[in-house]
């Protein structure tokens, strides 16, 4: 999978880019990450990107014309189609599901907005899909322009290892009824700590107690802490 990142703060990228899964993942050859300046395409004499709001009111608005130009010319860059992605508040809420769903496609490219806000008519005029990683307000767009490429990137076919594989993970479909539900609690060794024991059935070698156990305290979680998630019908 390609992925291209338009910000005006690409120095915050290559530290997460090339650390733990992100990195053995483009090491491997499973993604392409690449990571472009905006302000590359300003066409004024300061590289000026962003300007006061019409209307008046506090900070600064990116200009359109810096930030179209470069989606247009980072996507013809490789003639693979791209989906394309803003990170903001005004988002749909990034879920698991539209996680696996981008997993799949070839290309993204993601816009991370800072300052006050992107002038809607670069918007409009892209036409991107809107992504929200929750209901808190960050000062741009580059951390959850990170979170959702490690939530996408750790699902690409040969990045996890056996161990860890995806299926595991709290969210992913369980069973036949493709039911979502928070992880179980997990337990290695000493078998006590400061007094606390590891739940016995983890240690009686009974595989299938062992998975029936888990099943239970995944349900029994998501009850106590997110009951919305058995509310939900697929
Ligand atoms: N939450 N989910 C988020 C965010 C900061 C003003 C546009 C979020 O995705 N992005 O808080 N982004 C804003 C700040 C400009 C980005």
């Amino acid at each position: 999978m390609r992925i291209d990142i338009l910000t005006l703060f690409p120095e915050m990228f290559e530290p997460v880019l090339s650390a733990s899964i992100l990195g053995r993942a483009r090491e491997g050859g499973f993604a392409g990450y690449y990571v472009h300046n905006i302000r590359d395409w300003a066409d004024n004499k300061h590289d000026k990107v962003d300007d006061r709001p019409f209307g008046g009111g506090p900070g600064m608005v990116m200009m359109c014309q810096p930030l179209y130009d470069a989606v247009i010319a980072v996507e013809a860059m490789d003639s693979t189609p791209a989906q394309r992605i803003v990170l903001s508040p005004q988002g749909e809420i990034l879920r698991q599901q539209t996680v696996e769903q981008l997993a799949a496609r070839p290309r993204l490219l993601l816009i991370a907005g800072h300052y006050e806000g992107i002038d809607e008519r670069v918007i409009d005029e892209l036409d991107p899909l809107e992504l929200s990683v929750g209901d808190y307000v960050l000062s741009g767009g580059e951390l959850p322009a990170m979170v959702l490429t490690d939530a996408v990137v750790r699902l690409l076919k040969g990045v996890l290892g056996h161990e860890q594989s995806a299926a595991q993970d709290s969210f992913a479909p369980q069973g036949p009824s493709g039911q979502r539900l928070l992880d179980c609690p997990h337990y290695t060794r000493p078998r006590v700590w400061k007094g606390r024991s590891v739940p016995d059935v983890l240690l009686s070698g009974d595989h299938q107690a062992v998975d029936a156990w888990r099943a239970a305290m995944m349900l029994d979680r998501t009850r106590q802490r997110r009951p919305d998630l058995l509310e939900e019908r697929h």
